[in-house]
C-alpha cells in the first residue's frame, strides 16, 4: 500500500494567508494531480485553538520569529494562524478534499506545537496517522505539502523513523526561508535521513 500524506494546504499558508509561504497555492495542483494516483490519502491540517503558545500574540514582551523556551522545548513564535473553525484554518478550495480519506488535526493542546503529522514537537502524543497508516498496511508514504522546512520536513523525518519508506515531491512543496537556506538545508536533512526526494 502506497500512501499520499498531504501537509497542510490551509489558506493560512497561502500567499495572502497569515503565515503565507511564498507560492504556497503552486502545490495544491501538484497535491491533485497525484491524488488519484495512491491507493490511500491522508491530509494534516494545522488546527491551533486561539491561545495557542505558539502564537505571538500570547507572550506580550516578544514578537514574531523569536525563538523562545516553552516549556523546555525550543519554539519559534509565529502569527496567529490556523485557528481551529476558522477561515485561515481551511484546505484550499481547490483541492480535491472529497478523495481524502482521512485528516489528522495536529497543534490542538494549547501548551504544546505539533510541526510534524504523527506526534506533538515533545514526541509524547500520536495523533494517530501512524497507527492508521499501519492498520491500512501501508509500507511507503509519499509526501508534499507546506511548509517544505517544518511540517513537511517533521512530517517526513518521523515516517522514517517509523519504519515507512518514504519519498518526497520537490515540487509539491514550498517553504517559509525564515533563514534563507532553511529550505535547502532541510531537504538535505531529509535526504540523510533516508527520505527520497523526486524532482
Ligand atoms: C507550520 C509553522 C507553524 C507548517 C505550522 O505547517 O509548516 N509552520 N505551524
Ligand atoms: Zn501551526
Amino acid at each position: 500500500m502506497n500512501a499520499l500524506i498531504l501537509v497542510d494546504l490551509q489558506y493560512d499558508f497561502m500567499p495572502g494567508g497569515s503565515l503565507a509561504v511564498p507560492e504556497g497555492d503552486q502545490v495544491v495542483p501538484v497535491a491533485n494531480e497525484l491524488i488519484s494516483e495512491f491507493d490511500l490519502v491522508v491530509a494534516t491540517q494545522d488546527w491551533h485553538p486561539a491561545d495557542h503558545l505558539s502564537f505571538a500574540s500570547q507572550h506580550p514582551d516578544r514578537e514574531i520569529g523569536e525563538q523562545i523556551d516553552l516549556a523546555g522545548l525550543e519554539q519559534i513564535l509565529w502569527p496567529d494562524h490556523c485557528v481551529q473553525d476558522t477561515r485561515g484554518a481551511e484546505f484550499h478550495a481547490d483541492l480535491k478534499q472529497g478523495q481524502i480519506d482521512r485528516i489528522f488535526p495536529k497543534g490542538t493542546d494549547r501548551l504544546i506545537d505539533s510541526y510534524s503529522g504523527f506526534y506533538d514537537n515533545g514526541h509524547q502524543k500520536s495523533t494517530g496517522l501512524g497507527e492508521y497508516l499501519q492498520e491500512q498496511g501501508v509500507q511507503s508514504v509519499t509526501v508534499l505539502g507546506l511548509a517544505a522546512d517544518y511540517c513537511v520536513k517533521w512530517t517526513a523525518l518521523d515516517a522514517v523513523k517509523l519504519g515507512f519508506q518514504t519519498r518526497l515531491i520537490e515540487r509539491g512543496c514550498r517553504g517559509v526561508d525564515l533563514s534563507p537556506g532553511d529550505v535547502h538545508r532541510a531537504y538535505q536533512e531529509m535526504q540523510h535521513a533516508g527520505v527520497k526526494i523526486i524532482e
